[in-house]
């Protein structure tokens, strides 16, 4: 009797351990993007829970020197779509800024604004990028079914003088599937 529950004990920590594990951190892919759609892979991003938020960090190269406006956005696709002007536009499936509040205000990481606001992405003199950000508000589990987006110009964390803090064309994107999604795919 004793043996029996011992064991059922220890499969009741490991379930919780894989369960855990599940949730606690991924690596996703990450895609130069164009207004032909979803292309070569220019490296990856590992997203991991901290008692401090979401820690980002990006192992990736091929990009622009200098800072990067760096969002989480609201559709899991990094698919170009035509725009409201009829042209085909770099990771437009994407959708905007995740803002789950619906507050339409883009203040930044530290604001009160759309969720997905991360902070700046540094790329160094190289083109490679690999300075991890921390983005208190948000959570592995939050970003699910989400994508990760890094824009051409930098990102001022405000609507003003431009909207969605300046960062202007969309030009790397990866897509934050499931943690369900990702496990079926461990098994294959
Ligand atoms: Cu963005």
């Amino acid at each position: 009797m004793r043996y029996v529950s011992l064991l059922s004990g220890i499969t009741a920590s490991l379930l919780l351990a894989s369960a855990a594990q599940a949730s606690d951190s991924m690596e996703i892919d990450i895609h130069a993007v164009s207004a032909d759609g979803a292309g070569e892979t220019i490296g990856s991003i590992t997203l991991e829970d901290t008692d401090h938020g979401l820690l980002l960090t990006p192992d990736l190269s091929g990009l622009e020197p200098g800072v990067h406006g760096f969002h989480v956005h609201k559709n899991p696709s990094c698919e170009a779509q035509e725009n409201d002007s009829g042209h085909m536009t770099a990771a437009l499936y994407a959708g905007g800024h995740y803002d789950p509040e619906e507050t339409e205000s883009h203040d930044g990481p530290y604001g009160d604004g759309h969720l997905g606001d991360l902070p700046v992405l540094n790329v160094d003199e190289d083109g490679n990028a690999t300075l991890p950000v921390l983005a208190p508000r948000l959570s592995v589990e939050e970003v699910q079914s989400r994508s990760i987006m890094i824009h051409e110009g930098g990102d001022n964390y405000s609507d003003d003088p431009e909207a969605l803090g300046g960062g202007g064309s969309r030009v790397a994107c990866g897509i934050v599937k499931s943690s369900e999604e990702s496990e079926e795919e461990d098994e294959e």
